[in-house]
């Protein structure tokens, strides 16, 4: 019988909750109200953290996630669920019109931060050997294909760098450099009227996300229509890159997409060492290609790295805690690193009470509570803290690691948190931040 306790109920426990509350089957949706679909570096996150207690269903997790794969090796940055009558969402993208799409489920036509090869890596280490071969044998050819399709399609110059064509590709959403580069593009005439004379507030009543969250912690109607009116622009074109017309496109090799893409290459790469089938040469060098890139997004009089318009070839130069992922990567010189540790250092700027803001707390879009605007995001976190670890700085790694799990102690597993006072925002009950708070306590040294 169980005792009745007053004791609060533990970081670990309550993460595990969540993850069981968000499961769908094999798969887990990241909020049950607000994201009922399947979202792919979300699931990503849930592997990695599944990955430390129950591997059977982390690779579960990611064999879902690929029964959404298209033919031309497009993993879609959605899948979605039968069971939800989402129809708005799957009218955006009418994937089944595609003949390399799935036939049997609904996804998106576009992609989200790469992330499968390094979960895949991951819940491979936590598999019994038998199960951990099958596994990675099953998934390397896909991933393979995934990888190509990302070179093929969205480097056709072989510049060495991702072009990602929505926001919503980037994963950081309504982060300021695309925002900006979004308003730069020219509107419909009835988004030209909305926008004149105020009306887009009229959007909050049929918006789904409002009806779980405060439209304060939200993308605001203007860009969030924006982001619509650009989905649709990029569905006439096919969601090709090599066909969207350039006045009324963005395209932006993004800083994070590609820090990732990075570290997920060299997962690639170990998985298929690992297997005796080694990257062939081709793709290795498009691997190399893209390291070498990174010195093309870096700003020295800044001393940060910034995303790129593909087109103008000018840097987006809005700060974010996108400029420290490439300490993952690997990338940095010496120099660098020195320059972007001393700026997440800085505590007017980046090392809050609640560490890592979103956008820096000096910038002039920086908003404590609003959706990629501000807020910390423990995926963020988790990537800093690999790449601090990757880099020697244990201290700040654990320090960062301990903030990051104070935050989530005290508020919950929500989606994202003030810098500033650490309170909850967005879902509630977020998947990825219990995945990886997982991760984060059974990780203390840095260790997996
Ligand atoms: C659009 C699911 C996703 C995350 C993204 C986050 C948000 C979707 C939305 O939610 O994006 O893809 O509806 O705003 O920005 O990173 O994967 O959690």
């Amino acid at each position: 019988m169980e005792v009745p306790t007053s004791e609060p109920v533990s970081p670990a426990r309550r993460a595990e909750e969540v993850l069981a509350r968000n499961r769908r089957g094999d798969w887990t949706c990241p909020s049950s109200e607000l994201y009922p679909h399947q979202w792919l570096w979300d699931s990503c996150f849930v592997a990695m953290g599944l990955a430390r207690s129950d591997p059977a269903r982390a690779a579960g997790e990611l064999r879902s996630l690929l029964r959404g794969q298209w033919s031309n090796g497009l993993v879609p940055h959605m899948v979605f669920s039968p069971d939800v009558p989402d129809v708005g969402s799957r009218r955006i993208w009418q994937s089944t019109r595609h003949p390399e799409a799935p036939r049997d489920i609904h996804t998106s036509c576009i992609t989200q931060p790469p992330l499968v090869a390094v979960a895949a890596l991951r819940v491979g280490q936590a598999l019994e050997p038998a199960d951990r071969r099958a596994f990675l044998v099953e998934v390397l050819p896909k991933l393979i294909a995934y990888h190509r399709w990302l070179y093929r399609e969205r480097d056709p110059h072989r510049r060495g760098l991702i072009t990602l064509i929505h926001p919503w590709e980037c994963g950081l959403d309504t982060t300021p450099p695309w925002m900006v580069a979004l308003r730069r593009l020219p509107q419909p005439w009835w988004m030209r009227l909305v926008t004149g004379l105020r009306l887009a507030r009229v959007v909050r009543f049929v918006r789904r996300d409002t009806r779980f969250v405060p439209a304060a912690e939200r993308v605001s109607e203007d860009d969030g229509l924006r982001m619509l009116v650009l989905a649709h622009r990029a569905r006439r074109s096919g969601f090709r890159l090599d066909r969207l017309p350039p006045d009324s496109s963005v395209q932006i090799e993004d800083l994070a997409f590609n820090a990732l893409l990075v570290v997920s290459n060299r997962a690639l790469r170990e998985i298929a060492a690992e297997l005796g089938e080694p990257i062939d040469a081709e793709l290795g060098e498009r691997f190399a290609a893209t390291e070498q890139a990174f010195d093309e997004l870096w700003d020295d009089r800044a001393g940060q790295y910034f995303s790129r318009d593909a087109r103008t070839d000018a840097l987006l130069t809005m700060p974010t805690v996108a400029t420290f992922l490439p300490l993952w990567s690997g990338v940095t010189s010496a120099a660098q690193t020195e320059r972007l540790l001393a700026l997440l250092r800085d505590t007017v700027r980046f090392w809050p009470a609640y560490p890592v803001p979103s956008v820096p707390l000096d910038a002039p879009e920086f908003d404590p509570t609003r959706y990629w605007k501000g807020p910390t995001w423990v995926n963020m976190n988790w990537a800093i803290i690999q790449g601090l670890r990757a880099h020697g700085e244990t201290d700040l790694a654990e320090e960062l690691r301990r903030r990051t799990l104070d935050l989530v102690t005290q508020a919950g597993p929500c989606e994202y948190f003030s810098p500033l006072d650490g309170e909850g925002l967005g879902a509630e009950d977020f998947s990825w931040t219990a995945a990886l708070t997982l991760d984060l306590l059974a990780d203390p040294g840095g260790a997996g």
